[in-house]
């Protein structure tokens, strides 16, 4: 980074907007390849056996402001809402493919994040004398099994079945890529594929020609950064990537007499089916469903639970999660896509 007294501003003052554009200047993460053909596998495997498949985006993106990065931005995301998600498409029958921010909660280990609920605190030590010579086995205390055991359930079906595949990125231009790439890779599922974009992605970023080698030094002042903005690729997502795919896309404002008027605004302008839009404190417990029902016209439907139930707790027993009726919505939705590409 540097001070705004002797090095000019970092990022391009000239605003990079074009999906081409940004794909032809920046650079391509390292493994691409290799995630694409693991998606490819995993697509014609399940599409073959008759699986609808959904892609899922979770957890935010760093937007790195060195090269060799000691530091980047990021934002709030944990990938709840994502890894929450996927555990509900699973259960009805989809296929996953799990695109998330590494060490962001991913599906059935969320339930003991270490820092919610540790998992070294659900288990019993065995008895010194039996623990010498380690024969006696580690078990998880009475306490906390009724509650472990669907999770662990559902995570070994899954495991059996193959029926998640999680890929990761880190930075924005990661997850641009690999969108561009997985959406590609699902093309041929037509309209049984699914794209559920609800990770948090930065609206800006530094272009990697502006962005310099080393640790930014300290000393000479302020700083200022100057950020391009991240080209809007639901456009070509839209237009050209997954063409006949449902296409769903989250919206989170702070402001929520926003969130209606910029969720039609994105569906005016990107022709896809389904927004959801959230609240940044409310999003655990209400959620809008916006869709286009014609010219200028649209629809609003609002999944709201209690309030009053503690949402912030990850794996309570019992606990109901929004994103499960999210899912189901979704699924009805997606069918009648289906059936509509049938009539
Ligand atoms: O990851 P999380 O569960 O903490 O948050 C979920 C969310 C708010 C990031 C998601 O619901 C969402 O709205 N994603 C899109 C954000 C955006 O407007 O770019």
């Amino acid at each position: 980074m540097t001070s705004n007294q002797s090095r000019p501003p970092l990022g391009s003052p000239k605003l990079t907007f074009s999906a081409d554009a940004f794909f032809d200047t920046q650079e391509a993460p390292t493994g691409l390849e290799k995630k694409r053909r693991q998606a490819q596998q995993f697509v014609e495997r399940h599409s073959s056996e008759g699986r609808k498949v959904v892609l899922v985006t979770s957890g935010g993106t760093t937007v790195p402001l060195e090269q060799n990065v000691v530091r980047f931005l990021d934002n709030f995301s944990a990938g709840t809402r994502g890894a929450t998600s996927a555990e509900y498409f699973l259960a009805a029958g989809y296929a996953v493919i799990f695109m998330h921010r590494q060490h962001s909660l991913s599906p059935y280990t969320r339930h003991y994040s270490h820092t919610t609920n540790p998992f070294l605190d659900l288990l019993s030590e065995p008895a010194e004398e039996d623990s010498k010579d380690g024969s006696s086995p580690i078990t998880v205390l009475p306490q906390h099994s009724s509650a472990l055991k669907p999770v662990l359930h559902n995570y070994h079906s899954a495991r059996k079945a193959g029926t998640l595949l999680r890929l990761t990125f880190v930075t924005v231009t990661d997850y641009l890529f690999m969108l561009r790439e997985l959406s590609q890779v699902m093309q041929p599922l037509g309209k049984r594929g699914m794209y559920y974009l609800a990770a948090a992605v930065s609206d800006f970023y530094v272009p990697s020609q502006k962005t310099p080698e080393h640790k930014i030094q300290s000393g000479k002042g302020s700083l200022m950064i100057e950020m391009d903005q991240v080209p809007k690729v639901l456009k070509p997502m839209v237009q050209k990537w997954a063409p006949e795919g449902f296409i769903v896309s989250f919206k989170l404002e702070t402001d929520e007499d926003l969130l209606i008027p910029k969720a039609r605004n994105a569906l005016e302008r990107y022709g896809h089916q389904v927004v959801v839009g959230n609240e940044l404190n409310r999003r655990k417990y209400e959620v809008v469903f916006v869709e286009r029902i014609s010219d200028g016209n649209f629809k609003e439907s609002w999944i709201r639970l209690d309030p009053q139930q503690d949402n912030s707790v990850l794996g309570k027993a019992g606990e109901k999660e929004i994103e499960e009726d999210i899912v189901r919505n979704l699924e009805e939705r997606h069918e009648q896509w289906i059936k509509s590409a049938q009539s």
